[in-house]
C-alpha cells in the first residue's frame, strides 16, 4: 500500500465534497468506503499526486455507476443515459466547452482532465478518454438489460464485464503513476491486450463474488457473474464454485502470460505487467475489507485471507467464445515428469 494512503483517503473525501459528487446520500456512503486506500493499494509505489488522482477518479466513477446507472433513473433509460455520457465525453475531451455547467459530475471531470494533462502524455490522455467511452458504451448495454429485466448469457456478460467494471479506464493512470509510457506497438500486441483483459476479468469476477451480498440485496435489478450462472441453471452454491473456478483458471493463465511478457518485453512492458498485477491484488484486498461490501452489522462472510492454491488450474479455455482465444497465446505448462509414465513420454 502506498505509505500516504491515509492522507490520500482524507483528500479524496474532501474532493468529493468540493465537487459535490453524487447525491448527498450517495456521497455520504462513498466517502467512508476507503476509496483512497484502494488507489493506494493499486499504485503502492506510484507518484503521490497520481495516487490521489486515481482515487478521485474511482470515486467519480462510482458517482456515475451507482448514481446514474445502478441506483438512478437513467439506468433504466439507455437512450437518455447514452446522451448524458456522450456529453460527459465531450467535457473530458474539451473541458473548455461551455456544456453541463451546472453538473457536479461534469465539474469533477474537468478537474480530473486538468490533472490527467499534468501527469500524462497527450497519447495517454487520449487513451483515457477512449477507455471512458468504452466503459460508457458497456453501461448503456447493461442499462438495456436492466430496462428489459433480462440477464445476458455468459458470453455477452463476459464481453460487457471486460468494460463495465471500468478497469480499462484505470490502465492509463497506472502508466502515469510510474511516469512511463508503454509504446503502442507493445501495448496493442494481442498478447499484451490479452493480459490486460485477463486482469479485467479477474478483477471483475472477484468483484462479482465479493459484491454479491450487497448486490443481491439491492431492491432493484442486479447483474453479476453469479446471477448469470444461476440463470443458466446452476444452483447458488454451484454458481459460486463455478465463478471461483473460472477466475482461478484465468489467474493461472495470467500468471504464465505475465511471466512470458516480462521475460521478453521492454522495461516499460515489465513495469506495465507489474502494475496490472498490483491492480488485481489491490482490488482483492480492498474488496474483502471495504465497508462498501461488508460491515459488522451486515457481514458478507468474505474470506479474511487468500489461498495460493487455485481451485481449478486446468490449462483449458472456459468455453466462452469471446475470450477462449486467450488460451492460444500461452503454451500449456510442462507436465510433472514424476506424475505418470505417460506424462513423462509426452513431456
Ligand atoms: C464496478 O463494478 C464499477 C466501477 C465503475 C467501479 C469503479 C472502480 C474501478 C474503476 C476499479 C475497478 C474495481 C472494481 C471492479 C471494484 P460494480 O459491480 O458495479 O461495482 P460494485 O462496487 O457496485 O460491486
Ligand atoms: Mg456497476
Ligand atoms: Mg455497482
Ligand atoms: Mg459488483
Amino acid at each position: 500500500m502506498h505509505p500516504r494512503h491515509a492522507d490520500i483517503d482524507v483528500q479524496t473525501a474532501a474532493w468529493a465534497e468540493t465537487f459535490r459528487i453524487g447525491s448527498d446520500d450517495l456521497r455520504a456512503k462513498l466517502v467512508v468506503q476507503d476509496i483512497g486506500t484502494f488507489s493506494a493499494r493499486i499504485l503502492p509505489e506510484g507518484k503521490e499526486e497520481v495516487v490521489s488522482l486515481l482515487a478521485d477518479f474511482v470515486l467519480w466513477l462510482f458517482g456515475v455507476d451507482d448514481g446514474h446507472c445502478e441506483e438512478g433513473e437513467l439506468g433504466h433509460r439507455p437512450g437518455d443515459l447514452a446522451g448524458l455520457l456522450h456529453r460527459l465525453i465531450r467535457v473530458a475531451q474539451n473541458p473548455e466547452a461551455p456544456m453541463m455547467t451546472d453538473d457536479p459530475l461534469a465539474a469533477g471531470l474537468r478537474d480530473l482532465r486538468l490533472r490527467v494533462d499534468r501527469y500524462g502524455t497527450p497519447g495517454q490522455t487520449a487513451r483515457w478518454i477512449d477507455a471512458l467511452r468504452e466503459y460508457f458504451f458497456s453501461v448503456v448495454w447493461e442499462a438495456a438489460h436492466r430496462r428489459a429485466g433480462t440477464v445476458p448469457d455468459l458470453n455477452d456478460y463476459t464481453l460487457m464485464r471486460l468494460y463495465d467494471g471500468a478497469t480499462s479506464v484505470v490502465l492509463p493512470m497506472l502508466e502515469m503513476g510510474y511516469g512511463f509510457e508503454l509504446q503502442p506497438h507493445e501495448r496493442d500486441r494481442t498478447a499484451v491486450r490479452a493480459a490486460a483483459e485477463m486482469a479485467s476479468f479477474i478483477i471483475t469476477w472477484d468483484n462479482d463474488i465479493f459484491s454479491h451480498h450487497k448486490e443481491r440485496r439491492s431492491s432493484g435489478y442486479y447483474l453479476n457473474a453469479l446471477r448469470v450462472l444461476e440463470e443458466e441453471g446452476l444452483s447458488p452454491e454451484k454458481a459460486l464454485r463455478t465463478a471461483i473456478g473460472q477466475r482461478d483458471r484465468v489467474m493461472c493463465l495470467y500468471v504464465r502470460l505475465a511471466e512470458q511478457l516480462s521475460r521478453e518485453g521492454s522495461p516499460q512492458l515489465r513495469q506495465y505487467v507489474a502494475n496490472l498485477s498490483s491492480f488485481i491484488r489491490g482490488a482483492q484486498d480492498w474488496g474483502i475489507s471495504s465497508v462498501r461490501y461488508t460491515t459488522p452489522d451486515d457481514p458478507a462472510n468474505l474470506p479474511p485471507v487468500f489461498s495460493d492454491t487455485p481451485t481449478d488450474d486446468r490449462h483449458e479455455p472456459l468455453g466462452i467464445p469471446a475470450v477462449d482465444w486467450w488460451w492460444d497465446l500461452v503454451p500449456a505448462p510442462a507436465r510433472d515428469l514424476t506424475a505418470a509414465p505417460t506424462a513423462a513420454r509426452t513431456a
